[in-house]
């Protein structure tokens, strides 16, 4: 099945100047990159992103995580969207498990992540954990105009285009 997955190069992937590894491992798959932008992480952005993990004890630290503030203040992600045929399972094994010391060791977060003294996971990307929340995360950093093509139904808007 067709699936569409958010692929998020984290403050510390950033900071150690791994997007273009991380993109060239994402080009040796079939997936097709269909949408990617800088993205000022706001304190808004970051926690709805982790809506879900909100009651979990490292919560707080991740939203910071996310903003940059544990990495230099490094704000900036690179957030980019993968389609092709299970995107998911694909764009997961590439990624490797959420613990880097976990993860598969030529995987990304298996090769480049770790865990800090402080027990932080430095897991360099995100990657969707299924469809539904590739489409609720896509929706969330992206517009639909700032997508190359028409993943989700849009509508217009007062001239521009809107998530349905
Ligand atoms: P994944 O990113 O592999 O989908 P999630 O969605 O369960 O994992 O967790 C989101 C992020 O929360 C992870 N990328 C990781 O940075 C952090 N995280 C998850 N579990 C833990 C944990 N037990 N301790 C510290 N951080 C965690």
């Amino acid at each position: 099945m067709t699936e569409h997955i958010l692929v998020i190069i984290k403050p510390d992937g950033m900071l150690k100047g791994h997007a273009g590894h991380v993109l060239a491992r994402f080009e040796e798959t079939d997936l097709l990159l269909v949408g990617g932008r800088v993205v000022k992480v706001t304190r808004e952005l970051a926690e709805t992103h982790y809506a879900h993990l909100k009651d979990k004890p490292f919560f707080a630290e991740l939203i910071r995580f996310l903003m940059g503030e544990l990495h230099n203040n490094q704000d900036m992600v690179l957030a980019l969207i993968f389609s092709g045929e299970d995107a998911v399972k694909k764009g997961r094994a590439i990624a490797g498990a959420t613990n880097p010391e976990l993860a598969e060791p030529h995987s990304i977060r298996g090769s480049l992540g770790r865990v800090t003294t402080k027990g932080v996971f430095e897991n360099v990307i995100h990657v969707s954990s299924d469809a539904l929340e590739g489409e609720r995360e896509i929706k969330l950093w992206f517009s639909p105009d700032e997508v190359a093509r028409e993943i989700f139904p849009s509508k217009l808007v007062a001239g521009r285009k809107a998530w349905l």
